[in-house]
């Protein structure tokens, strides 16, 4: 493919992401953690219903504070918060509120053809991108990778993309500590 058929293509994806990614938000508790993490056997060359259905088969996330059917995560049963990167080079959502104490697994999935990372942790670690902080690197078109994380302390947090020019270019998120 072509480079302007791939932007397309992202383009198309993030459409089509921004759309699912509202109706498994609003869907998001009834769906519920059971559901097989990863892509399913469609793949994104199988047509619109293998794209559709490969895509979206990784798990929603899990109702949050102050909504209905919330169960803070514990290191034995995280709590589940999708989180997709864009080639816009933004994360959506990008503000996740938690519970203090809370541990939560991340599930970061990659839209489009632009390359991403996740790091999360306290806010000045995240922002100066300190070594050892926690990381996902290389998250490619169209993977979801994860990390758990416990929020042991009151913050504040934050998580953010250090690819080249990213961050500077805004591909940054909040952690709200409730
Ligand atoms: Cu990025």
């Amino acid at each position: 493919m072509n480079s302007r058929r791939l932007g397309w293509l992202g383009t198309a994806l993030v459409v089509a992401g921004i759309a699912m990614l509202g109706a498994s938000l609003a869907l998001g508790p009834a769906r519920g953690a059971s559901a097989p993490n990863g892509w399913g056997a469609g793949g994104m060359m199988g047509g619109a219903g293998g794209m559709m259905g490969g895509i979206w088969s990784g798990r929603a996330s899990a109702p949050g504070p102050g909504e209905s059917g919330f169960v803070a995560g514990t290191p034995a049963a995280p709590r589940v918060v999708r989180i997709v990167a864009t080639p816009q080079l933004r994360f959506l959502p990008d503000v996740v509120t938690i519970q203090a104490g809370e541990t939560i697994t991340f599930d970061v999935t990659t839209m489009g053809p632009t390359v991403h990372e996740f790091m999360v942790g306290p806010a000045a670690d995240v922002a100066a991108d300190t070594a050892g902080t926690p990381e996902i690197a290389d998250i490619g078109m169209m993977q979801t990778r994860s990390l758990t994380y416990t929020f042991t302390g009151p913050g504040p947090y934050a998580f953010a993309c250090h690819v080249t020019g990213h961050y500077e270019a805004g591909m940054t998120g909040t952690i709200t500590v409730q």
